[in-house]
């Protein structure tokens, strides 16, 4: 296994694809990637306009949100082989997935697992991450040899994220991603002043970081991420329009508008090799 973090050229831009998520219906929203060969082409599309990395929802046949774990190994085995983005399954799942079934997506051996540093009001409902689940999870991925990637949905858990390093060290790999969420309904908002107050607390242990703006908060979470140094996440997961009253066509569109605000920051897009080298993810 080799592992190597040196070099990140600085004007190289992650861009992580989250295609899917768990909150929209097929239904309402046909364009949604939902079905394995929808994903995987979603991905190459994405990977070809400029993405490194890929955080991954899957459906079932009926569309609606599964974490099976036949489902989750079959992706990842078809991302890899139709890609070389690197594979980040979602163990936030849907608010509705207990959490014994999020602990075994790692057992699908994803290069990359988001892990959420707290309990969030999410809409009317509510994200459940209590602490000796994070703990849990989060030494899981040490023993399976997972990166994780953690996800922040307010400033508590930046805290959280202090103390989690504190107790149980670094991440598999030595890398420490974070990327903000900013903008949930219950968590902080999707403002330059938050992401701001987000990036000045994170812990001295972070070695990158992405920010993503849900709905309308998009673009301002994506102009003051580059502002501050960041990396961005887009995708269906966390907007479904381009512009107001416009739905997205695609992922690929989405990523294209990513690209084109970090050439305007002078950077260019991460490649999925430099995106290993950035995580710490084996070669
Ligand atoms: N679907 C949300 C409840 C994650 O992927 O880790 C949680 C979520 C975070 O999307
Ligand atoms: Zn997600």
């Amino acid at each position: 296994m080799e592992h190597s973090r040196t070099a990140v050229d600085p004007q190289a831009l992650l861009i992580t694809v989250a295609p899917t998520g768990a909150e929209t219906a097929k239904a309402d929203f046909p364009q949604l990637p939902t079905t394995l060969e929808e994903l995987v082409r979603t991905a190459q599309e994405c990977e070809a306009a400029g993405a490194g990395m890929i955080h991954v929802h899957i459906r079932d046949d009926d569309h609606l949100p599964t974490l099976d774990l036949g489902r989750l190994t079959d992706t990842v085995q078809a991302l890899r082989e139709g890609t070389d983005l690197v594979v980040q399954l979602s163990t936030g799942g849907s608010v509705h997935d207990p959490l014994e079934d999020r602990l075994k997506v790692l057992d699908a051996q994803p290069d990359s697992c988001s892990l959420t540093m707290g309990t969030t009001n999410f809409g009317d409902d509510v994200f459940s991450n209590p602490w000796p689940f994070v703990c849990d999870l989060y030494q899981l991925s040490q023993e399976r040899r997972v990166v994780p990637e953690f996800e922040l949905f307010d400033l508590g858990q930046v805290a959280a994220l202090h103390r989690l390093l504190d107790r149980y060290g670094l991440p598999y790999g030595g890398s420490v991603h974070c990327d903000l969420v900013m903008g949930v309904p219950g968590g902080m908002p999707g403002t330059a002043d938050a992401l701001v107050a987000a990036v000045a607390a994170l812990p001295e242990q972070v070695t990158s970081w992405s920010a993503t703006g849900i709905g309308r908060t998009t673009l301002p979470v994506a102009l003051a991420a580059l502002s501050k140094g960041g990396h961005l996440r887009v995708g269906m997961e966390d907007v479904l329009t381009i512009r107001k009253g416009e739905p997205v066509e695609s992922n690929r569109q989405l990523v294209e508008r990513a690209v084109a605000l970090g050439e305007i920051a002078q950077k260019r897009p991460m490649t999925p090799a430099e995106t290993r080298s950035l995580l710490g993810i084996a070669n």
